[in-house]
């Protein structure tokens, strides 16, 4: 049996991490039984999450997760999609992972009050006194990621604006399919969704949430695939409690 290490539901999602997400979708899709366990963060090999278990193998990160499938169960997740759709959807599956990625990070992290209704809980089991001290060390730490990935020199302004491309390329490739690359999921929809359904988390006040709202196909998009592949958390993406 798989085990996926995760961090548990928070937000009214599955998880607080797309890339967790991803895997279990990606584990779903391929039709693999796994358990859950959400104590893994200090074992994990790389300091993130996701990674699996399997059969004695550790595989750290949800792209190597993906690959770990393909390889080890011999599941093409895109199996169907020409050459240049299993190319435009990679790329996707990246722009996801390594641009738009970076523009959520920032909005929840360093913006107090996204941070405070969100990231801040993550921290509710430290020691009271110490809580503070851990809290601060673990943003500055996010803000030198930002700084070293480079999203964190641009502005907000320069930042939602890139966002917004991002999102508008989403929704123009989606279209009105009802997966991105046509009538079947392939593999950038274990990573697109999640986005999707992060960027619609109605507890944190972003320029991404808006501007993905305005694009209809891409909230019925999430509606579809967390029926799909999370009913337990169908429509709690609307009203977080
Ligand atoms: N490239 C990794 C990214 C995973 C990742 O960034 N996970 C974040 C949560 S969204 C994490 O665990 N961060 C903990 C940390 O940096 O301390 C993947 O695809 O799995």
């Amino acid at each position: 049996m798989i085990t996926l290490y995760t961090y548990g539901p928070y937000f009214g999602l599955p998880d607080p991490s797309p890339f967790v997400m991803k895997a279990e979708v990606l584990l779903k899709m391929a039709d693999l039984p796994y358990e859950i366990d959400t104590g893994g963060f200090n074992k994990a090999p790389k300091g993130k999450l996701p990674y699996i278990a399997d059969d004695g193998a550790i595989i750290a990160d949800s792209t190597f997760i993906r690959m770990h499938i393909e390889k080890t169960y011999g599941f093409d997740f895109d199996a169907g999609l020409s050459r240049q759709n299993r190319a435009i959807a990679w790329a996707f599956e990246k722009m996801c992972e390594d641009h738009l990625y970076w523009v959520g990070l920032h909005a929840r992290w360093m913006v107090d009050a996204n941070f405070d209704r969100g990231p801040r809980r993550f921290f509710d089991s430290a020691p009271a006194p110490l809580r503070p001290l851990v809290v601060a060390m673990v943003r500055r730490q996010v803000r030198r990621n930002l700084w070293g990935h480079g999203m964190g020199r641009h502005t907000t302004t320069e930042m939602e604006e890139l966002a917004a491309r991002d999102i508008g390329a989403i929704a123009d490739v989606l279209a009105d399919t009802p997966y991105l690359m046509g009538e079947a999921p392939c593999g950038a929809d274990a990573t697109v969704f999640p986005f999707m359904a992060h960027a619609l988390c109605p507890l944190f006040e972003t320029a991404i949430l808006t501007c993905t709202e305005q694009r209809p196909n891409l909230v019925a998009y999430r509606d579809r695939l967390m029926a799909q592949y999370f009913p337990e958390f169908a429509g709690s993406g609307k009203a977080i409690v």
